[in-house]
């Protein structure tokens, strides 16, 4: 159904993108290698497994039939906080941000954005979240008590994928300080960690592939605690379907998708960078920081435009803007983001 012609150039660079990069650290890619073999076994066994022990009432039949029929309801839909405008575009369709997607513990083959259909075996609730590094004590909570418990509310945001497409998309949910506040991180905590759920009985690619699941990415504390990261609950009012990272994933609008954890079942506090996820994977083409910026070049593709997604028969090239539209909010943290047009580099 909601399928997106794309030019042949976009397709390729979507495809090739993870895989290829893959290829260039050469430890990784032995490992990756040893890790195949063993990978390709268990995944044909885990398929059969789970065709025949699962029934055709658990399959999705559309995009928007996957949210979680057990998701907290209450406070749905939220009142928009109208501090973050984006006066210069549409909203993107409801339907195009749910059948449209990067889930790579879903997939990661073929054709990448198809995840919905994949997400019948997927039980986001319940969910613990575990708490713990440098924090006053340890602490454990109900993914959906958090939920219940947050005083939600509606943003508008720009989401703009390292790929070069972006959607606008109402996300409703909590600022990320409100849940870092209950975590209570001690004053020398640096940065912080975030885990997304790895459960491969019910996510179909989380084994016998490339990648080494949990998802896992960070921030420093200041950007965590900048009045534009938020956690979002759910996404047109309604909440999260599961293939957009129900039942709590990271928005950060002014960074590349791949910050943007789903699922997030662990956070840890921790005095120095740590690593992430896309940056272990292809150090040379994907940072830490990971601001949107059209001034710096990913090393295989211009960033200075991209296509913004309405609906799924339309979309525009738009010109990318720095910290994507963000640089009021978010200027002071980066001095030394480039302003100019510069070779690529990670950051
Ligand atoms: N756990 C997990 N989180 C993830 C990803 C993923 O593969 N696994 N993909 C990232 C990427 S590349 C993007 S662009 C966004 C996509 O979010 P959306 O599908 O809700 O638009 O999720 C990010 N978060
Ligand atoms: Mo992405």
């Amino acid at each position: 159904m909601a399928h997106i012609h794309l030019p042949p150039g976009w397709q390729g660079r979507e495809q090739d993108a993870p895989d290829r990069s893959t290829y260039e650290n050469r430890r990784t890619f032995i490992k990756k290698l040893g890790m195949g073999t063993v990978g390709l076994a268990a995944g044909t066994s885990l398929g059969c497994t789970s065709d025949g022990g699962r029934s055709a009432a658990d399959d999705p039949t559309g995009p928007l039939d996957t949210i979680p029929a057990n998701a907290p309801r209450e406070g749905y839909p939220a009142a928009r906080n109208n501090a973050y405008p984006v006066p210069e575009r549409e909203t993107s369709s409801r339907l195009i941000t749910s059948s449209y997607n990067n889930y790579y513990e879903f997939k990661h083959r073929g054709d990448l954005k198809k995840v919905w259909p994949l997400t019948g075996d997927y039980d986001p609730f319940p969910m613990t979240l575990a708490v713990g590094g440098l924090v006053e004590e340890e602490q454990t909570f109900d993914v959906a008590q958090i939920i219940r418990s947050m005083a939600l509310e509606e943003r508008l945001y720009r989401f703009r994928c390292v790929e070069a497409w972006s959607l606008t998309v109402p996300w409703t949910g909590f600022p990320l300080r409100d849940l870092i506040d209950r975590c209570k991180p001690l004053s020398r905590a640096t940065h912080v960690r975030f885990f997304s759920v790895n459960r491969p009985k019910q996510m179909p690619a989380a084994t016998g592939g490339y990648y080494e699941f949990p998802y896992y990415e960070g921030l420093r504390m200041d950007e965590a605690m900048n009045e534009l990261a938020f956690v979002a609950t759910g996404v047109y009012g309604e909440p999260l379907p599961k293939q957009n990272g129900s039942p709590l994933r990271l928005v950060l609008p002014w960074k590349y998708g791949y910050k943007n954890a789903k699922a997030i079942d662990r956070i840890a506090f921790v005095d120095e960078e740590p690593p992430t996820f896309w940056n272990d994977e292809a150090p040379s083409e994907y940072g830490f920081l990971s601001n949107v910026n059209p001034n710096v070049p990913h090393p295989r593709w211009s960033q200075a435009q991209e296509e913004f997604l309405v609906d799924e028969d339309t979309k525009r090239e738009v010109d990318t803007q720095i910290f994507n539209g963000y640089d009021e909010w978010v200027a002071d943290l980066y001095p030394e983001e480039p302003r100019f047009p510069t070779q690529p580099m990670a950051r």
